[in-house]
């Protein structure tokens, strides 16, 4: 089975009956939100909360129930993919360009199910340029600010254009060396005007399931 697709389905193990789950985005969060979305034509009751536009469309198409972000209290499990995590469980994420959603939706979770595979881990962050969502106002002068913290800052393009989140912001790469506080980092980047969330998602990750190379998970 495709690396993925195992750790994708094995994270939808912590789904129960009832329960309002998060949907994530990106490559290995597809096959998670591909096997709810088979349980749930198999008679599994639950409410999905998606992470982006991209995985509304696909919850949508799988006939997956979905709850509005207005009406959301509580989420009692989110599974989303990663870019990169620590041995702390700390993360990197937002190369999908989602990491707003993906936080607000992190920041009302219970059960936090992270899946991504080992290559991914590192004993500090800082291999993956940290994404950070910046308003379209005075992003050079938010990114001379970024790079006044040390890294070095890249503007996201698409396509050729400045690529826009799905809230109309834009994407600041910035590449750190060694993130070895990667919470006193984040907060540093959210101090600064013009920026509207970044990347780090320090101690929100319940779990991370990976696979070891061999055809099994590994659950840390
Ligand atoms: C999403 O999952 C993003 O935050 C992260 O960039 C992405 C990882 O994508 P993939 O699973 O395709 O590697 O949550």
């Amino acid at each position: 089975m495709n690396p993925k697709q195992l750790v994708g389905e094995k994270a939808t193990t912590y789904i129960k009956d009832g329960m309002i789950v998060g949907l994530g985005t990106g490559s290995t969060a597809y096959f998670a939100i591909m096997k709810i979305g088979e349980l749930v034509k198999n008679g599994l009751s639950i409410k999905g909360v998606p992470t982006s536009k991209a995985t509304e469309e696909l919850a949508i198409s799988l006939n997956i129930p979905l709850l509005a972000i207005e009406d959301v209290v509580k989420i009692d499990v989110t599974i989303d993919g990663a870019d990169e995590f620590d041995a702390n469980k700390n993360l990197t994420k937002g190369g999908g360009a989602a990491l707003l959603r993906e936080k607000i939706i992190a920041s009302v979770t219970d059960f936090y199910v992270i899946i991504a595979d080992a290559a991914k881990g590192s004993q500090f962050l800082g291999s993956f340029a940290v994404p950070v969502e910046v308003t379209a106002f005075g992003k050079e002068i938010t990114i001379a600010q970024l790079k006044a913290l040390g890294c070095i800052p890249k503007l996201r393009y698409k396509e050729g254009e400045l690529l826009l989140t799905d809230n109309q912001n834009y994407i600041v790469d910035c590449k750190f060396e060694k993130i070895e506080n990667p919470a006193q980092l984040s907060a540093q980047m959210n101090a600064l005007p013009g920026v509207v969330e970044n990347g780090l998602f320090a101690g929100m990750a319940n779990v991370i399931i990976s696979e070891d190379g061999k055809g099994s998970t590994i659950t840390i």
